[in-house]
């Protein structure tokens, strides 16, 4: 039974001001009121397409083995998309809670940098950075901010073949970025959950562990999710309008606006 509030209520401001320990984790929709296109709409129903293919192909590590050069295009279509994009008041709010807490971490699995465009200094990338290449030969790592590319970047130190990098269905994480996570969501008093449907893993897992570490979850979504279901709060409504909400002036009589859930 979670409680379904439509804008933040002054109880919900003294959790946020009362909060030493904050973690945040987002997803695609943070990034939504800028432009970027979601993943899934529809709680998952429907899904993004690319020249006749779901997303779930298109950022595949079958895909990247079979077709490479397209897995390429597909990242560079989006490379020149996310060129003209800027953060939104949204991403701008989290930045400003980063140094407003004694301790905070946020956790994206957006590739968009946008976290950092709008001035977030650390920034636990757990699906990787659409501006970053991977060589597929020796593994180093390179910015690659032309868009569009001309051909496939090749690696600075080797020479070899490189890849976007980011982390397709079937592949790990990167090394240690979801362990120092996890230990961000262990230690936490307060977790919010900001415009994913969690539905992909190890990601979804965090709100999870939050709540068993006896965090407060508070999600931002202007739809339900699997999380709404356990979530101590779930605010229903676009991230860019309800963060700036905890730290603006309180509102009176907001309490009544809610509704409980099953
Ligand atoms: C708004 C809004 C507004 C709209 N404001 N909100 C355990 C169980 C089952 C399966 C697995 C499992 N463990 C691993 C798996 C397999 C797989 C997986 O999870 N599959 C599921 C689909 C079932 N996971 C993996 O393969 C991961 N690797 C792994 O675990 O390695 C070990 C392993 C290997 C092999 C086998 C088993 C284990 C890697 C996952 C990498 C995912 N990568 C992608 C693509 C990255 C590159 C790219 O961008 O193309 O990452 S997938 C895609 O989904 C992308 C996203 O980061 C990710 C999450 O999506 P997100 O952010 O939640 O977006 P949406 O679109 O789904 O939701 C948007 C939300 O915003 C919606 O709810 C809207 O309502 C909301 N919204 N406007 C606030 N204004
Ligand atoms: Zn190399």
């Amino acid at each position: 039974m979670s409680p379904v509030l439509t804008q933040v209520s002054n109880s919900l401001r003294d959790l946020f001001e009362d909060a030493r320990r904050v973690a945040v984790l987002t997803g695609a929709g943070i990034s939504a009121e800028s432009g970027v296109p979601t993943f899934r709409v529809g709680g998952g129903s429907e899904i993004w397409m690319w020249r006749g293919r779901p997303v779930t192909e298109l950022s595949s590590r079958e895909l990247l083995a079979t077709d490479p050069k397209l897995v390429w295009e597909w990242f560079d279509h989006r490379r020149s998309m996310l060129a003209e994009i800027r953060p939104n008041s949204g991403h701008l709010m989290l930045a400003e809670w980063e140094r407003r807490f004694e301790e905070f971490t946020l956790i994206t699995q957006n590739i968009d940098d946008l976290h950092q465009a709008a001035g977030s200094l650390r920034v636990l990338e757990l699906h990787g950075n659409i501006w970053r290449a991977r060589c597929r030969r020796c593994g180093s790592t390179f910015e690659v901010r032309e868009s569009p590319i001309q051909e496939v970047p090749q690696c600075l130190a080797c020479g070899g073949p490189s890849r976007p990098d980011v982390v397709l269905f079937g592949e790990l994480l990167p090394e240690g970025v979801f362990e120092r996570a996890e230990k961000a969501v262990q230690n936490c008093d307060l977790f919010f959950v900001v415009g994913t449907s969690a539905v992909v893993y190890p990601a979804a897992s965090l709100p999870i562990a939050a709540k068993q570490a006896r965090a407060r979850v508070i999600e931002v979504n202007p739809e339900l999710t699997d999380i709404s279901v356990f979530a101590d709060f779930t605010l229903l409504g676009n991230a860019g309008q309800i963060l700036p909400q905890f730290t603006q002036g309180r509102f009176e009589g907001n309490s009544c606006d809610s509704q409980r859930i099953n």
